[in-house]
């Protein structure tokens, strides 16, 4: 489902405005995939230290008072994983995430989907945790939870282990492709290091956060079409 490459036809400049925080994973999961596909946007920073979050402008465009939020052309979306399908729709991400175009689509879709899901619940929740509390807080000089940075420790093996076996005979986590999934993971493959867990035995994690890295680092992503 790879391709380098499609026709540029990019709606102006801005039509998305991104709410979010630059030390936030969830905010990073709709960056990756804007800058992935080359759709211009608006990095508008939410300040959580001082709780721009709460004030009620904030809350008339996210019900739940957290960033992400993504705005395009007055509609307001929060849920990052949520966020991301709406972009793939409307600029025609087929390469990462197919349109509903037949019952193959749809199926290739749910399994996106139930892979960005289980990853988002079951390991990125759990990384970020002990790496908000071992380092992200720290660095905003705030204080961490070690006791939810300690009962997400215990909660991450399963699914690690799971989720490495599922990976053993893959390079992605669709297979062969580089899809939606993948780029939902990418941020959270980030706080591996900052988390302090031990990842030496998740070998087949550990290379496929590898070549997440590299894909979007050395390759060219795809760009948007118009929507
Ligand atoms: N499920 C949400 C999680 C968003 C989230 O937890 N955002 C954090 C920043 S990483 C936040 O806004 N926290 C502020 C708060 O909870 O008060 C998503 O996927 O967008």
């Amino acid at each position: 489902m790879d391709r380098d490459h499609q026709e540029q036809t990019v709606p102006s400049s801005s039509a998305i405005k991104l709410y979010g925080h630059p030390m936030s994973p969830y905010s990073a999961r709709v960056k990756v995939l804007l800058d992935f596909a080359q759709v211009p946007y608006d990095f508008i920073p939410v300040d959580l230290g001082r709780g721009e979050h709460l004030l009620n402008e904030f809350r008339r465009l996210s019900p739940f008072g957290k960033v992400p939020v993504m705005v395009h052309e007055g509609f307001a979306l929060a849920e990052s994983l949520v966020i991301n399908r709406y972009l793939c729709d409307i600029y025609h991400l087929d390469d990462i995430y197919p349109s509903e175009s037949d019952h193959m689509a749809r199926q290739t879709r749910a399994r996106i989907d139930q892979l960005s899901d289980y990853f988002s619940a079951h390991i990125g929740k759990f990384l970020l945790d002990p790496a908000w509390t071992n380092s992200l807080a720290p660095q905003l000089d705030l204080s961490g939870n070690p006791e939810e940075a300690s009962v997400a420790t215990k909660k991450i093996a399963r699914p690690l282990r799971e989720i490495n076996f599922w990976l053993s005979d893959k390079r992605f986590l669709m297979g062969e492709s580089f899809l939606l999934c993948d780029i939902n993971a990418a941020p959270f493959l980030d706080l591996v290091d900052k988390s302090g867990l031990d990842f030496s035995e998740f070998t087949h994690v550990q290379n496929w956060a590898n070549r997440v890295r590299e894909r979007l680092a050395n390759a060219r992503g795809i760009t948007a079409k118009k929507n």
